[in-house]
């Protein structure tokens, strides 16, 4: 999607260090991290939010990503929290799928 900043993202337009990167899925540091680890797990397609999901396989390559990625930087050891806002009520602000993979201190429940 032309205007999305994420598809930019994924698509390179917007110069990011990836973390991972592979041919469905890309991962990069969130600019204002909420944790001293605050990763983005984006699919490389354009969906909007969790709620437009047409293909399951999306789900497989985000969630494997996502635990690949915090198993090779040792998040278990101390923890590690995924979250998937999905609309706006919920906090979602880029339209575009993500998960927020988030470790490095303590996390609260219920989440606020
Ligand atoms: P949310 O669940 O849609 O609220 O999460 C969007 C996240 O994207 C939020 O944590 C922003 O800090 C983050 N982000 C980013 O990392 N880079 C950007 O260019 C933009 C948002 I716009």
């Amino acid at each position: 999607m032309s205007d999305c900043i994420f598809c930019k993202i994924a698509g390179g337009e917007i110069p990011t260090d990836f973390v991972y990167r592979d041919e469905d899925v890309v991962v990069f540091r969130d600019v204002a991290p909420q944790a001293p680890t605050h990763l983005l797990v984006i699919p490389r397609c354009h969906v909007a939010s969790s709620a437009e999901v047409k293909d399951s396989a999306v789900w497989g390559a985000l969630m494997g990503a996502a635990v690949k990625v915090a198993l090779s930087l040792g998040l278990e050891k101390d923890g590690y929290r995924m979250v998937i806002n999905t609309g706006e009520g919920s906090g979602q602000t880029v339209p575009h799928l993500h998960i927020h993979l988030l470790s490095g201190r303590n996390f609260g429940w219920p989440p606020g």
